[in-house]
């Protein structure tokens, strides 16, 4: 019995060591993670919005980092230049992509043509100043420090010389992501974008070259919010793209240098944050992330409707007015159920002035027109609108209602101005008008028809009960359409 359960024990315990043992060994499967640092690499980094690929070791290496701070001008919105300063040549620095127990080599180069010295604070170091105290960098020169990544996440870098606000004002910031040791979960597609604001002296969009206002930073008014560096650097042609159905991971960091970004894509939800760039998923099914100065978020999502989506600050006047806007571009199926697109237009009367106008009478029709107006006669086609449109107050025969609607049939009003009639249907007429010698003061709303429809249907009045016959052509509707003035009462 004894013996029996000694055995027992025995192989339950070599099972647990073979079974560890192996898996320790094999990589790339279950918790086969070393944490002991194995070979040497070049860091890989991309200017924004593309961002290195994913991490595929099990375990630490060194990587060496190389970056070069250079000072450039170019243009902050179409015909406004500002003289940036750069970590890697552009706004946002490059993105620097590593593994939580990796050794960094970094070495940071300042252009031998830049006017001041620079140096880096990651966030991701664990040490006095960031790497700032270790990097201070005259123009022509390199320095060379290294650290150990202790933290998984994604985080904000930026130059920290004195005066530090100036540095990072000018553009000198970036985004560094420390992967955890199993990595990030894949997705089809990973973008990075980085908020900032730059105080100029002058106000947004005035042309030229624009120096940097102490006052307005002070103050925390910026003239320019931006994603990327720049207005419109994510926008029109420079959409990010995308396809309906994949995951997108959006790594997107906010410089400041002063305020905080409510990060918002119109039109869809984030399916999951990681709120603060932590290696957590915080929340999931979000409208709006806040995302802190000198710190940063990771949102994905997924597109279901193909169309044009727009990346804002929902404090909304940085984007519609100080240039806090991006795009993203999904191709893909049109899936109705999800999002139906404009399905009719209307006139609408609030329940009051129905009553009032109507008298409990008749509803105004209101369908709106889609017509085949390749197989249908132009005559039809007035008759079409006529029926769908004016009939409801007018009346199937032109007659109108006694003391509400004035008659088509025979109208002296009608056939006395062609103008003015187009006026009445395209913008609609109030007041006391007399018709066939009975007075009316009711409402016409305008008619919401094409130009060519409103052709057609006064063609077809004029052409009915003894009316004069007028033509009316799309062209004359589109004159009077655009006129300013009102041809007469
Ligand atoms: C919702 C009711 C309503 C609809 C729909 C409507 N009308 Fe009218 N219409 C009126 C009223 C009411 C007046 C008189 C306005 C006033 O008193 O100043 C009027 C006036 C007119 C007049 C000038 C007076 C006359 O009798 O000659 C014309 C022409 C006219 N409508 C044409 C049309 C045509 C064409 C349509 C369809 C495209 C149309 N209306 C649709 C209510 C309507
Ligand atoms: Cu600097």
């Amino acid at each position: 019995m004894k013996n029996k359960r000694y055995w027992i024990v025995g192989i339950i315990a070599s099972t647990i060591v073979i079974a560890g043992s192996v898996m320790f060994f094999m990589p790339g499967c279950g918790e086969s993670y070393s944490k002991q640092l194995q070979g040497q690499e070049f860091a890989i980094l991309t200017h924004a919005p593309l961002v290195p690929l994913p991490i595929n070791r099990n375990h630490p290496t060194k990587v060496i980092v190389n970056l070069e701070t250079k000072e450039i001008t170019r243009n902050l919105a179409d015909g406004v230049e500002y003289n940036f300063w750069t970590f890697g040549g552009d706004v946002p620095g490059k993105f620097i992509r590593i593994r939580v127990g990796d050794l960094v080599e970094f070495h940071l180069s300042n252009d031998p043509n830049s006017k001041m010295p620079h140096n880096i604070d990651l966030h991701a170091v664990s040490g006095p100043g960031g790497g700032s105290t270790s990097s201070f960098t005259a123009p022509g020169h390199t320095s060379v420090f290294s650290f150990t990544a202790m933290n998984p996440g994604l985080f904000v870098y930026h130059c920290a010389t004195a005066p530090v606000g100036l540095h990072i004002a000018n553009g000198m910031y970036g985004l560094i992501l420390v992967e955890p040791e199993e990595g990030l979960p894949p997705v089809d597609r990973e973008y990075y974008i980085m908020q900032s604001e730059f105080y100029t002296e002058g106000k947004y969009g005035d042309p030229g070259l624009h120096t940097f206002s102490q006052d307005k930073a002070v103050d925390e008014r910026p003239s320019y919010v931006v994603f990327n560096g720049s207005v419109g650097s994510l926008t029109g042609e420079k959409a990010l793209p995308c396809k309906v159905g994949e995951t997108i991971r959006f790594f997107v960091g906010n410089a400041g240098p002063n305020l905080v970004s409510s990060f918002h894509v119109i039109g869809a939800i984030f399916d999951k944050v990681y709120g603060e760039g932590g290696t957590k998923i915080s929340q999931q099914n979000v409208q709006t992330t806040l995302i802190p100065a000198g710190g940063s978020a990771i949102v994905e999502l997924k597109i279901k409707v193909p169309g044009t989506y727009l990346l804002v600050d929902h404090s909304i006047f940085r984007a519609f007015n100080k240039g806090a806007m991006a795009m993203l571009k999904a191709d893909g199926k049109e899936d109705l159920t999800i999002y139906s697109g404009k399905q009719k237009e209307e006139v609408y009367y609030s329940v009051d002035s129905k009553e009032e106008l109507w008298g409990g009478i008749k509803e105004p029709s209101t369908t709106p027109l889609t017509p085949n107006l390749s197989n249908v006669s132009p005559a039809d086609f007035g008759k079409a609108i006529f029926n769908q449109t004016c009939i409801a107050c007018h009346q199937a025969d032109g007659k109108g209602i006694a003391n509400v609607f004035p008659p088509l049939e025979g109208s002296d009003f009608l056939n006395q101005n062609k103008d003015r009639e187009i006026e009445t249907v395209l913008k609609g007429r109030q007041g006391v008008i007399t018709v066939n010698g009975n007075s009316f003061n009711g409402i016409m709303p305008p008619q919401i028809l094409t130009e060519q429809q409103i052709s057609a249907v006064l063609t077809y009045v004029y052409s009915q009960w003894g009316n004069s016959n007028k033509k009316v052509t799309a062209d004359e509707v589109t004159k009077i359409k655009n006129q300013k003035i009102v041809v007469s009462k």
